[in-house]
């Protein structure tokens, strides 16, 4: 087949895929045209065709629990939102939608919610991950834009990355600034973040701050560029007369904030902070990227104005290779700003105010639309808890797992009268409390268009038939819009029906007043929409898009000045004390995504990070009485997980890490959100996911063990499980408390006597070890001890899966868990791409390969799509 052009579905990089078809599989690689990655891709991407498995999909209809047809469902869904709402009023229900809906969802889920129930109560989970990057930006310019490209990444003579994990969390925009640095070894980098992540690899400076201190760290630098003045490059007053607002009562408000204030605040050294003060206001041509080290905040708003300040103060917006650049997180975290998904907005970039009230109802023909905003996402649930929502749709996210105070979530859902979900998959911690569950089509099966983070709206193109009984998630809702009775109003067919309407709604009445304005993509008809090319918003009425905006210092306030905005910073809201004395910060790792229902399928990227880990500096292990490698329970007034233990230098003494990805599908405790405290930002109502106090003490496991089988172990007895999914096998991880462990019992009951066990015994040491052999080959093979760092490594009896037979040598170093001379332990993965393990590379390492390049040249490690490779920088100067 000629592959099918398409984009991406994690991150909000935006990358173009090719997709190709080989009998049953499909391959994919980078679109060298695609303007956001151009032929790039990052060790997900590599791996989507991988992940298209029909495996654990939900394909029919539920209702409490049991298979009806999509009338019964639909009819459902419809009456009793219907008889909420004639009861209780519009705001008695709820829809919770995602940055992982198509625009075209996205907008009919919004339309039905405001404009015909007649109620704010639309948010979404980019609450939880833009909204505070969105308030930033309307205060400061008028409207939620962002000024730059990913090209003013690669023209910049400076880069500053703060709250952001690029090289992990937005792999292929790290790739591109790793290629401008090396074509321009000039090219400086200053990365900001208390740990020292893989992005650290390219940074020239790395500020190690105090979590939370970001926004005495630019106000600082607001005064210093003030001190500095014109003649040195620093403050542009003549910028600041003609283009800005408010900057007199900014400047005296950072006035007193010198360098050594701003050091003792961040816990930096003095002559980090001049450095970096050195550095910005030296070069015109600087970016400021950020994420969600800086929104995911209790003050983020006010972090987010901190970092756009400076570049006001500079006039670097919109300018090539200057700008605040938001990177966003979910692959259409952008369009669903754009169609309003946020409780607080309307649609097309207008806000909650009479006049564009008045004009979208007119618009929508919609005499109900409300005149409020509704709850901001953790307030929502906070009403589904106390019974003021009665019914709530939830679609494409993951609520039980990625909400703070995620149990409270838990209980509220439990108790509400009626929950939908719609998921592509069958079972979700959410997905479990629902009583509707709808088969939403997914990724290579969905027809529409995202935007990412450089405002380029891309399609996404389906090469898949829809699987079962799935539709699309527009589908879905405009089904529900018309038995509720609006069928006047929903009345497209199709995805390139509701974007024109979308389009058309950008352009209405807008008069250059509104910078969300898509006039160039208003009439296309199904063959153009099925062409349309990437484009970055606003398109003009020829079709063109606008790479930059503010460029000429005109903004969307009413005087079309910007605004600059400081407010006294604070730290985080609930700080650390005596009995939580630990900063939980959360985030992502290499290669998974949220709650893994996607990239958990592929053994691939489960090879890389295979278990939930807390990661911890080696005083605060210290500290905590924990070991490396052993395990850890984290714990404050809101909840517990656990975790294996890692020991890092490079986190910053106090604070320690977990990953977000882990739920209750795949591990006993390792919802991180079960421990963050629901405290918001008072404007924009994104939760403080990066700073919550937290206790870390031993786990007091008295065995451990894992067991690997051809297929899912009931392993939910056990105190402390993991399962992850190996190339031919499940692998678990297991350990409890009690002081027998009676695990070799049950595993005889559960697999029975059908077969060969070889099994070894030492009671003396609690150490047992069997393998269950059928026709030669391996069925099962456990592992347990009191002491965990007795435990055999993994990677090799997983390889053993693999074998149809295995031959006397390997049978007889089974149980002892290592593999014979000949061959050797390949370790953890680190290049996923080729599955280069690390044993393997510290061989050639030690043999003489010392660069990426010839690595890469003698392993393939690296040579692909490039994710690993600050990991192999790390390795070689390591080994
Ligand atoms: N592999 C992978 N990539 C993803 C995702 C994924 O699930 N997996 N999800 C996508 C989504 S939705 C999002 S929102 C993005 C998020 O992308 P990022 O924001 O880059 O990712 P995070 O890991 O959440 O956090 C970024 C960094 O903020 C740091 N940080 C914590 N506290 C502070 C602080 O006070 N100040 C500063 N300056 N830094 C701090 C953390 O240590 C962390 O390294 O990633 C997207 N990309
Ligand atoms: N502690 C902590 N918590 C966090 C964060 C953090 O950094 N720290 N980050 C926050 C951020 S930034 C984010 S974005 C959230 C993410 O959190 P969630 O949105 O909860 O994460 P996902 O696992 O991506 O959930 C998406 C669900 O939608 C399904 N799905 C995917 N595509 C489709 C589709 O097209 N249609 C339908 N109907 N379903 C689909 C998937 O199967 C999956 O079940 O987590 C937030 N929570
Ligand atoms: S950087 Fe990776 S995850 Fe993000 S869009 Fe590109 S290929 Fe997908
Ligand atoms: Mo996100």
């Amino acid at each position: 087949m000629t592959p099918i052009r398409t984009t991406c579905p994690y991150c909000g990089v935006g990358c173009g895929v090719l997709v190709s078809r080989a009998g049953d599989t499909f391959s994919v690689r980078g679109d060298p045209e695609h303007p956001a990655n151009l032929g790039r891709l990052c060790s997900k991407g590599a791996a989507l065709g991988e992940t298209l498995s029909l495996d654990d999909r939900l394909l029919h209809p539920e209702i409490d629990g049991r298979r009806v047809t999509w009338d019964a469902a639909l009819d459902s869904v419809a009456q009793r939102f219907q008889q909420v709402i004639a009861e209780h009023g519009p705001d008695a229900v709820a829809f919770y939608v995602s940055g992982q809906l198509l625009t075209e969802d996205y907008y009919v889920a919004n339309k039905l919610m405001k404009g015909f129930i007649g109620s704010g109560n639309i948010d979404t989970n980019s609450r939880l991950c833009m909204s505070s990057a969105v308030a930033g930006h309307k205060r400061a310019f008028g409207s939620d834009a962002v000024p730059g490209c990913y090209e003013d990444l690669e023209i910049a003579d400076l880069i500053v990355l703060t709250g952001s994990n690029t090289a992990w969390a937005h792999p292929v925009v790290y790739q591109r600034i790793v290629a401008a640095k090396k074509a321009r070894p000039g090219m400086k980098i200053v990365l900001i973040d208390p740990r020292r992540t893989a992005t650290a690899e390219i940074a020239d400076l790395h500020l190690a701050i105090k979590p939370g201190a970001d926004a005495w760290l630019f106000n600082g630098l607001l005064n210093h560029l003030r001190r500095e003045g014109d003649n040195h490059g620093g403050i542009d007053w003549s910028y600041l007369e003609n283009h800005v607002e408010g900057f007199g009562a900014a400047l005296e408000e950072v006035g007193g904030l010198n360098i050594p204030k701003v050091a003792a605040h961040c816990g930096l050294a003095e002559a980090d902070v001049a450095e970096f003060y050195r550095l910005f206001t030296q070069t015109p041509k600087s970016v400021t990227v950020f994420s969600q080290g800086i929104n995911q905040s209790s003050s983020g708003v006010d972090k987010v104005n901190s970092v756009i300040n400076v570049h006001l103060a500079t006039g670097r917006v919109g300018l090539p290779g200057a700008s605040p650049f938001s990177i966003t997180g979910q692959p259409n975290a952008m369009g669903g700003r754009e169609v309003g998904g946020l409780a607080n907005q309307l649609a097309a970039h207008m806000d909650l105010v009479p006049e564009c009230i008045e004009r979208v109802g007119r618009f929508w023909n919609a005499p109900n639309i409300t005149h409020r905003p509704g709850l901001k996402a953790v307030e929502l649930f906070d009403a589904v808890r106390d019974g003021r929502i009665k019914a709530i749709w939830i679609m494409a996210t993951n609520p039980a797992v990625s909400l703070p105070e995620a149990d409270r979530a838990v209980a509220a859902l439990k108790q509400c009268e009626f929950v939908v979900v719609s998921d592509n998959t069958r079972h979700t911690d959410t997905a479990r409390l629902a009583h509707v569950l709808l088969p939403a089509a997914a990724w290579g099966e969905k027809d529409g268009t995202v935007t990412n983070s450089e405002r380029r709206i891309s399609r996404q193109r389906p090469f898949l038939p829809l699987p079962g009984e799935a539709q699309p998630d527009w589908w879905i809702v405009n089904e529900v819009a018309r038995r509720m009775g609006h069928t006047q109003a929903f009345v497209c067919n199709s995805a390139a029906d509701i974007f024109r309407e979308h389009a058309a709604l950008s352009v209405f009445e807008n008069e250059g007043r509104r910078d969300f304005n898509l006039a160039g993509l208003t009439h296309l008809d199904s063959a153009d929409y099925d062409a349309l090319e990437p484009v970055q918003w606003p398109v003009t009425a020829n079709g063109r898009g606008t790479p930059r905006l503010f460029g000429q210092g005109r903004y969307y306030t009413g005087s079309g000045k910007a605004r600059m905005i400081v407010r006294p910073p604070r730290g985080p809201a609930t700080p650390v004390n005596a009995s939580q004395p630990f900063i939980f910060n959360t985030g992502r790792v290499r290669d998974q995504w949220h709650s893994m229902s996607r990239s958990g399928k592929t053994a691939r990227l489960l090879s890389h990070i295979d278990e939930p880990y807390v990661e911890m500096h080696p005083a605060d292990i210290r500290r905590a009485e924990v070991r490396n490698g052993g395990l850890a329970r984290i714990r404050n007034g809101r909840g517990e997980m656990l975790a294996r233990v890692v020991e890092s230098a490079e986190q910053r003494p106090g604070s320690v890490f977990a990953p977000i990805h882990w739920n209750g599908q795949n591990s006993a405790k390792a919802r991180v959100d079960a421990l963050v405290y629901a405290v918001t930002d008072e404007i924009s109502g994104q939760p403080e996911f990066k700073h919550t106090p937290v206790a870390v003490e031993p786990y007091a496991a008295t065995w451990y063990g894992f067991v690997m089988a051809r297929a899912p172990v009931e392993c939910t007895q056990a105190g402390y499980w993991t399962r992850v999914r190996c190339r031919a096998c499940w692998r678990h991880e297991l350990a409890g408390t009690e002081s027998e462990c009676d695990w070799p019992r049950r595993l005889r009951e559960a697999f029975g006597a059908d077969g060969d066990w070889i099994e070894m015994k030492d009671c003396g040491v609690s150490r047992y070890r069997a393998a269950l052999m059928r026709d030669g080959r391996i069925e099962m093979v456990c592992f347990f001890d009191r002491d965990f760092a007795a435990l055999p490594p993994r990677h090799w009896l997983e390889g053993l899966f693999e074998q149809d037979r295995l031959n006397d040598a390997e049978r007889s170093a089974l149980l002892m868990g290592l593999p014979s001379r000949d061959v050797p332990d390949a370790g953890r993965t680190v290049c996923a791409c080729f599955g280069v393990g690390e044993n393997a590379l510290k061989q050639a390492i030690r043999q003489g390969v010392n660069s990426v390049e010839a690595l890469g040249i003698k392993l393939q490690a690296g040579s692909n799509c490039g994710s690993c490779i600050p990991e192999l920088k790390k390795l070689l100067a390591a080994t």
